[in-house]
């Protein structure tokens, strides 16, 4: 029965990694609509079977109020975009002179009420509030009701944590005192506002939290305080929301920066969890991205499992769908399934111009392809395709404080433009996506063709 279970799932999940089903941290995604998913500093609500996601639109590349977005979905990968959550109101703390960031939806059972608690502030970020507002039905629209600071101090960055007790106790948790000590504050039986403080992490300088409980013991991750630019996010655990809290511990390894993303949220799933950041980009903050990535559990202590192309496998077929993943074998007791690519080493390509080899130990095989661009070149020949759309994930390192961008053409084709983020140190390799048509067998990428500007080095490629 279980060898026929497992081939079944096995079965399932071969199918449900078709192109139209995989998350690609990174690249641009794209509703149900094919606009781009303006929904950042994610919150997740799971009402039934449909998965809500609200966000902040940035699409008019301004950090003042736009929209809280709703997107609703069944699967996490294909989104529909709904009416708009949340809207401004002139003269109040939700104009569009103001922040409304970090939206995030609870359920209150007990008044049938879906409620928001977001970032509230002045376009200077002076103002350091919280804000709520209430609807009827998940995606609302809702309704504002005040602003405020929480037992009179500051809350900038936000997320709410709703317990499995049988009052549903939820939590404010939020950076607080100018960003230097984190609280977590209980709420009301309403979720309208605040009464204790639970727990207080003094002088922790954290932000962008998220809090999951797992077996019993509560996991808060959180970012430090870097403005828009990435740092090592944190986990710490504790048996009670008041503590005490274990000493912080990295969700990755510490020179990526958590991929260069900051926390959002943390969507418990199966026995794991799903990691959803943001890399933001300051100077066109619409075309920030999106990085999730599994959130794995099976150390005993969540880790960002990093996937170039992944698939979460809702089980389907219940009555009540839950999200319980399906497995893959072999790695069994997983509740996600990345892809496998196939690999072609930088330096094995033919360089043209002034491109030339760069050797450390940080890179694959030893060694990386740098000066491209400006007139360097590098041409990866015999690149294996199957006449369909691939994605192609290319590593690099850009020692930048800047970020630098490297242009792809397949095959002659026209010229792609990818962004290459910078990576916080020459020899730290991070990878970007970009999807591509290949022809059935070999296949010609050239890399850093026409552009005046120099790419970042580029390692590897590798090809889903
Ligand atoms: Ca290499």
């Amino acid at each position: 029965m279980l060898r026929l279970l497992s081939s079944l799932l096995l079965l399932f999940t071969t199918c449900a990694s078709a192109q139209n089903n995989v998350i690609v941290p990174g690249a641009t995604w794209t509703d149900t609509s094919g606009n781009a998913i303006q929904a950042h500093g994610a919150g997740i609500l799971k009402v039934g079977s449909t998965f809500y996601w609200f966000g902040e639109d940035k699409s008019h590349n301004s950090a003042l109020f736009k929209a809280v977005s709703c997107y609703t979905s069944s699967d996490l990968v294909n989104w529909s975009r709904q009416n708009d959550a949340l809207s401004p109101i002139a003269n109040t703390m939700i104009s569009t002179s103001n922040i409304v960031e970090r939206p995030k939806v609870i359920f209150n059972q007990k008044n049938s009420e879906y409620v928001m608690w977001f970032h509230s502030d002045s376009s200077n970020y002076g103002a350091a509030m919280v804000g709520v507002a209430t609807a009827k039905s998940p995606c609302g629209p809702y309704t504002y009701k005040s602003s405020f600071k929480p037992l009179g101090a500051d809350s900038r960055d936000e997320g709410l944590f709703q317990d499995d007790d049988s009052a549903q106790t939820a939590y404010l948790l939020y950076a607080s005192d100018n960003n230097q000590n984190f609280k977590i504050t209980k709420l009301d039986a309403n979720y309208y506002n605040v009464t204790t403080l639970a727990s207080q992490l003094s002088a922790s300088t954290l932000e962008s939290p998220g809090v999951i409980k797992r077996n019993g013991k509560y996991y808060l991750i959180a970012s430090h305080t870097s403005g828009w630019a990435p740092n090592p996010n944190k986990w710490f655990s504790a048996t009670s929301l008041s503590g005490p809290w274990s000493s912080q511990a990295d969700i990755a390894p510490e020179p990526v920066r958590t991929y260069f993303s900051q926390n959002a949220y943390d969507l418990p799933l199966g026995s794991n969890a799903i990691y959803m950041g943001d890399r933001w980009r300051p100077d066109l903050l619409g075309s920030s991205r999106y990085i999730w990535y599994p959130l794995d559990f099976s150390s005993g202590s969540p880790t960002l499992v990093h996937a170039d192309v992944w698939s979460v496998n809702l089980q389907a077929g219940k009555p009540q769908p839950v999200p319980v993943l399906v497995l893959q074998l072999p790695g069994f007791g997983r509740t996600y399934s990345a892809a496998s690519g196939t690999t072609y080493e930088a330096e094995s390509g033919t360089l043209g111009g002034s491109a030339t080899l760069a050797s450390d130990s940080s890179f694959s095989g030893g060694r990386a392809v740098g000066y491209l661009g400006h007139g360097g070149t590098v041409t990866l020949n015999n690149v294996q395709g199957n006449g369909q759309k691939h994605w192609i994930s290319l590593y690099y390192a850009n020692g930048d404080s800047t970020w630098r961008n490297v242009t792809v053409s397949v095959n002659n084709g026209p010229s792609i433009l990818v962004d290459q983020p910078d990576t916080g140190g020459g020899h730290v390799i991070l990878s970007v996506p970009v999807q591509v048509t290949l022809n059935n067998g070999a296949n010609s990428i050239v890399f850093g063709a026409g552009q005046t500007n120099y790419a970042a080095d580029l390692d590897k490629i590798v090809v889903y």
